[in-house]
């Protein structure tokens, strides 16, 4: 480059900065949006400045202790004045605080910063806004005015599936604080001293994490609010309602200051509504007013969904449980977003507003899939329908996080909510240095496919989609090297993308959560570069390119069939990730095979290396008479499925199998997809994943198709020639074996009872 270059891209170097500094560029976008924000024309300060404080004794201690952490306030000319309405030190601005729970007054000035909170929280979030902008190298002069839309805002852990370790939920504490969430509820089905030894206080170790949780949550502004889940088991008498108030009690001494009693996912006597109500008005009695410091109860009745409503159960609540109850709320089902209309609905029947439990971004009916795309679909008008609104997660704290950025955004300021934009910022909030990396493999994990709650996920692969626009028309035109060019280019972006995210050391734990998608994404983006290699060796004419690709597809299709996520010993759930289901999954398939039938009648080199697959490798149902083949005890050593009459929406991946074809063997391996156990021999699950684990001369099974469109299953190999047979009643599965001779003499048509109906992705 010469001189006069060299000086001239300088200059122009100098002059963008100098236009990016002057004002656009430091007006921070404050997270979650605030409702009235007013910028000056100036600069404040700049980003090192210190300053001198007034109110520092008197303000929230929380927001002091912020402002210590961040600041220097040894300075002299800049005065930082804090405090909430009542303080001698805000008492000029009194008139422009909101008056508004949780609301405050920030400004910014040359001369002065005044943060009022209208209350302690609101104090706290004026000096987390103020974190926000005075993070920026040089600080513009702003007013805001803020106050929440929602008052009780925040998420439920309360899925089935591996509970949050301390590190998730510390780390989750601090982001409830930086985004203004004030609530978390804990309620992790798979806490036994929650939902199974309800009665049970916790063990001494256990006791003292929650009493640290509680503080941890407070030091962010944060309420612990602990659950409880009783409803399996409880008896309608004097005894358990000791048993409450004991195990309330013992929680009480661990800082628990408010409460919830769940009742969902269960059936029998304890789904009964008066009694709920009388038990929930016998605590607010026996407990919460005999403490001057317990906030009213949370109820998540059994009924929690439209769909899921019938008879008077709701009325009943509505008018027997006491006013100050608050009642969760899925929706209009269980899964689903929350409309204007749902809500005038409930809050009728319940003659109060309903307290949202969103499913959203929770996975535990899909595990197998990331749900990583915009939260969009709530109504913007319904803030003063609500109780509250809080959101049940992955169990993935890390990855959920960008749902809950959105959460907070939409809580607090509703009509200004925006999914696209509140996603896009919570990207760059998470991983600034490679966002487009990150939103790429976001992009690729939206839609999780057909479940039995129903919902689905718009948006899924948009980039994908185009670029695949444009190789329908190469194709048309004939030009298979620009289409194949053109599509391989994408499946490299997101194998770049994958290995980004892996490698970023911008945000490690979400890394390490995202890691096995990462992993699937770039498997699945090279097949797909396979595939148009496939593609480019047919209608070039090169069976061996040809057949070198294909079995570099089948190797890559192995090696994601045997990823795995949580796979640590214990882990409740390993499931097997999947990723870009809605359009790019099916597009590799269909192409797949339609490149091996065209092969297959033009060539007829290396045609053993093609399987013959009786079943595609994919989820079904296995369905016998029209009854659902069942896990029904997950993660129970010993145990058999059943077969039931019914969908199960509760944990509707108890009724999902996976079905592949080991190579090995070519035989094929049967999977529940609610915990992963394979069938063995003699239709059951044998003592565990680890303590007998898979083995494919053992767990593998022979599939025939029968005229009837029907399957029978073989057991083979180590497991002897036996096949599988149906108890009377349609109960379970056995094997054969267990019969003697006369059945081995049965037609091999009789044999073919299994319904094997394929659970589509799209
Ligand atoms: C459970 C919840 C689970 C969610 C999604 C409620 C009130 N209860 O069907 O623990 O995470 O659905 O699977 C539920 O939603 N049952």
């Amino acid at each position: 480059m010469n001189l006069r270059r060299l000086f001239k891209n300088t200059l122009f170097t100098i002059m963008a900065l100098a236009a990016s500094t002057a004002a656009d560029a430091q007006k921070v976008t404050v997270s979650p949006l605030p409702q009235e924000i007013n910028w000056g024309s100036k600069k404040a300060f700049d980003k090192s400045v210190a300053f001198k404080v007034k109110g520092l004794k008197s303000a929230d201690a929380d927001a002091v202790a912020l402002l210590q952490k961040n600041f220097n306030l040894d300075g002299k000319k800049i005065k930082l004045i804090i405090g909430e309405r009542g303080d001698k030190a805000v008492k000029k601005y009194n008139s422009m605080i909101p008056q508004k729970s949780e609301g405050y007054y920030l400004s910014i000035g040359p001369e002065e910063v005044v943060i009022a909170g209208n209350d302690e929280r609101g104090t706290y979030y004026g000096t987390q806004t103020f974190l926000q902008i005075a993070s920026a190298d040089e600080v513009m002069c702003v007013t805001i005015s803020d106050y929440p839309d929602v008052a009780t805002r925040g998420m439920v852990e309360g899925y089935y599936g591996n509970p949050y370790s301390e590190e998730d939920r510390k780390s989750m504490f601090e982001f409830f604080g930086k985004q203004k969430m004030n609530t978390y509820i804990y309620g992790p089905k798979d806490d036994i001293y929650h939902r199974a030894k309800w009665r049970e206080e916790y063990p001494a170790a256990e006791a003292a994490k929650i009493a640290e949780y509680v503080k941890a949550a407070k030091a962010n502004k944060v309420d612990f609010v602990w659950a409880i889940h009783p409803g399996n088991d409880i008896k309608w008498n004097r005894t358990d309602s000791l048993n409450m108030i004991k195990k309330l009690n013992a929680m009480y001494e661990l800082g628990i200051r408010t409460y919830a009693v769940f009742f969902d996912d269960i059936w029998g006597e304890g789904a009964d509504a008066t009694r709920q109500a009388g038990l929930l008005n016998y605590i607010s009695d026996e407990f919460v007013k005999k403490h001057d410091d317990v906030a009213p109860l949370i109820l998540c009745p059994t009924q929690y969904n439209k769909g899921w409503s019938s008879g008077n159960y709701l009325d009943i609540l509505g008018e027997k449980s006491y006013k100050e109850t608050n009642i969760m709320w899925t929706g209009n089902s269980v899964i689903d977003m929350i409309n204007k209309k749902d809500m005038e609905w409930i809050n009728n029947r319940i003659k109060r507003n309903a307290y949202i439990w969103l499913n959203y971004p929770v996975n535990d009916y899909c595990v197998d899939h990331m749900l990583m795309g915009p939260t969009y679909g709530n109504d913007l008008d319904i803030a003063n329908m609500l109780a509250g609104f809080t959101a049940n997660p992955m169990e993935y704290a890390e990855a959920s996080k960008i749902s809950l950025y959105s959460i907070a955004d939409y809580t607090w300021n509703m009509g200004d909510y925006d999914a696209d934009a509140s996603w896009q910022r919570a990207l760059e909030y998470f991983v600034p240095g490679c966002t487009d990396e990150f939103r790429l493999f976001c992009e690729n994990n939206i839609d999780l496919g057909v479940t039995g709650h129903g919902l689905r996920r718009q948006g899924e692969s948009p980039r994908f989609n185009a670029a695949l626009q444009q190789f329908g028309k190469l194709m048309n035109e004939g030009d298979t090297i620009a289409a194949t060019k053109l599509l391989t280019a994408h499946f490299n972006q997101m194998i770049v993308a994958a290995e980004t995210m892996i490698a970023t050391n911008e945000a490690p734990r979400l890394s390490a959560e995202i890691e096995p998608w990462c992993k699937a994404m770039k498997l699945l983006a090279l097949k797909g570069v396979s595939t148009m290699k496939m593609l480019a060796a047919l209608k070039s004419n090169r069976p061996e390119a040809f057949i070198e690709n294909y079995l570099d597809y089948q190797k890559l299709d192995k090696q994601q069939m045997a990823l795995r996520s949580r796979d640590f010993p214990g882990s409740i759930k390993a499931p097997n990730p999947v990723v870009a289901t809605t359009f790019i999954v099916p597009f590799i398939k269909k192409s797949v095979a339609q490149y091996i039938d065209e092969y297959k009648k033009a060539y007829d080199y290396r045609l053993d290396v093609f399987p013959k697959q009786v079943v595609e490798n994919g989820k079904y149902f296995i369905k016998v008479n029209g009854k659902f083949l069942t896990n029904e005890k997950e993660n129970t050593p010993r145990t058999a499925p059943v077969f039931k009459d019914e969908r199960d929406m509760v944990k509707p991946q108890r009724q999902e199998w996976i079905i592949s074809l080991d190579t090995d063997t070519e035989r094929y391996k049967i999977v529940n997809a609610q915990d992963n156990r394979y069938l063995n021999e003699t239709g059951s699950f044998s003592a565990g994943n680890s303590t007998n684990p898979y083995d494919a001369t053992w767990h593998t099974y022979i599939l025939k198709r029968g005229a009837n469109g029907k399957f029978s299953i073989h057991t083979a190999g180590r497991a002897g020639k036996n096949f599988w047979m149906v108890t009377p009643d349609n109960d379970r599965v056995y094997n054969s074996g267990y019969l003697g001779e006369s059945y081995k003499k049965m037609g091999e048509e009789e044999k073919c009872i299994f319904e094997f109906v394929p659970i589509n992705e799209k």
